[in-house]
């Protein structure tokens, strides 16, 4: 098989790749691991920014976005005191975030590119990537006992965390920078009505606790939980209860429970991968880069990323300028590390940490409540969290 770019990975970063290219007549060929159905079932982002909304737009893939999303502009922070509005919209100049899940985006996506009859080929198995620094580089993949190769200009590696590609770097050229955290999130989907009409991010002495959703008939929770605990240890009342515990007592009151349709452990983590370039191979998205979820930046960041590829690859094939490939790592490393920044303080600021001494505690305490009195903090809060620009 032959083709211009061969992407790894059919998660949002690939597939919004894939289309972009298809769409300015550029062939790509994806190789997916998992089915359809596999990566359709698991629950992970809601909360998308201006930029990513707009390369869904151009992707031709922003329709049912536009008609199903929710448009926020503003979050709330609940701590032992009460509740704040950071109002992202006043911040910003009028910018706001989209509440439309990683699931429906990817559907999307993959309908999209079925539409386009796009090349997307999914369970392979033992991909392999060769000939990187080469002119033209070369991936296989077994089908059952079938071999089979594609030929390329280019691969990029968008197969997420535990992907493939990075690993394809030899290990004296990657460097992997990278924090753990002492917790994970525990999350539960439920068809019960949001608590609230904007997400809540709660700061609580027994742990981090987020309300946020779907749609009005689809709520997303999460707590934060010890790295030790399994789903199994929860059963759906015990989670309730600790959510209502760590939530301010009238917005406990109105909370619907229900049914869980999905439980499931993330632990947090923070991870960069540097160079994202070697040779022919770009990575992009999770394959590069992780950070823990309290800031919403994981699928933003792999947005960015998608761009720079996207249009380095434009300029390669429609003016032959390869200036942006060759700039590409560095230029999208340098959004990424903002990402991480603003992660990792959200992140550091709204959790228990169990290892903290009083001090600590104290520093964490008055961190929140400078940012809740300070409107330029709170500015600087809002013009991360809407995404900073590509
Ligand atoms: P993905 O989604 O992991 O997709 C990678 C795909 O590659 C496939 N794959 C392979 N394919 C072929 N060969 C191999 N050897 C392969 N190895 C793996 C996998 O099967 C998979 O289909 O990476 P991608 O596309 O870069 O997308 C990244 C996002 O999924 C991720 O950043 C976000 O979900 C992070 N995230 C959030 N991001 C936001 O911007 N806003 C949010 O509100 C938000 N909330 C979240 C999140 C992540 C969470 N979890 C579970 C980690 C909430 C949670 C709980
Ligand atoms: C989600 O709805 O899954 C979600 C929202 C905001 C976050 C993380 C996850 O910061």
């Amino acid at each position: 098989m032959k083709t211009q770019v061969c992407i790894i990975g059919g998660g949002p970063s690939g597939l919004l790749l894939s289309q972009l290219l298809h769409l300015k007549g550029i062939d790509t060929v994806l190789l997916e691991r998992q089915s359809r159905e596999y990566v359709l079932s698991r629950i992970r982002a809601g909360v998308l920014e201006h930029g990513f909304a707009e390369l869904m737009r151009e992707a031709q893939c922003g329709e049912r976005m536009d008609r199903e999303g929710e448009i926020h502009e503003g979050v709330f922070i609940a701590h032992e005191r009460g509740m704040d509005r950071i109002d992202l919209h006043k911040h910003t100049g009028g910018s706001s975030v989209i509440v439309y899940g990683q699931t429906e985006l990817t559907r999307d996506l993959y309908d999209a590119r079925a539409k386009m009859k796009g090349n997307v080929i999914h369970n392979v198995e033992d991909v392999k990537l060769c000939d990187l620094t080469a002119a033209s580089p070369y991936v296989t993949y077994r089908d059952g006992d079938k071999v089979i190769r594609v030929d390329c200009d280019y691969i990029v590696g968008a197969d997420g965390f535990h992907g493939v590609s990075r690993k394809a770097i030899p290990k004296d050229i990657l460097r992997e920078y990278e924090r753990l955290y002492p917790f994970g999130w525990l999350g539960v989907l439920s068809q019960t009505r949001p608590v609230s009409p904007e997400l809540i991010y709660a700061k609580h002495e027994r742990g981090f606790a987020l309300c946020s959703l779907r749609s009005q008939v689809l709520s997303r929770y999460y707590i934060q939980v010890p790295l030790t605990d399994t789903v199994e240890d929860w059963s759906d009342d015990a989670f309730w209860t600790e959510l209502k515990k760590r939530l301010p007592a009238d917005v406990a009151a109105r909370l619907v429970t229900g049914l869980s349709i999905e439980k499931s452990i993330a632990p947090l983590r923070s991870f960069v991968a540097e160079p994202m370039s070697y040779g022919r191979l770009y990575l992009a998205g999770d394959a590069a880069h992780i950070v823990p979820p309290t800031g919403a930046r994981g699928l933003n960041s792999a947005a960015s990323d998608i761009y720079y590829l996207y249009h380095a690859m434009l300029d390669h094939y429609q003016k032959g300028d390869d200036g942006g490939l060759k700039g590409y790592s560095q230029k999208a490393l340098a959004r990424v590390w903002k990402a991480q920044r603003f992660s990792c303080w959200m992140t550091t600021m709204l959790h228990r940490f169990p290892a903290n001494i009083p001090y600590d505690d104290k520093l964490q305490d008055t961190e929140l409540q400078y940012l809740l009195s300070s409107q330029v903090a709170q500015q600087s809060m809002a013009e991360n969290y809407v995404g900073l620009p590509f």
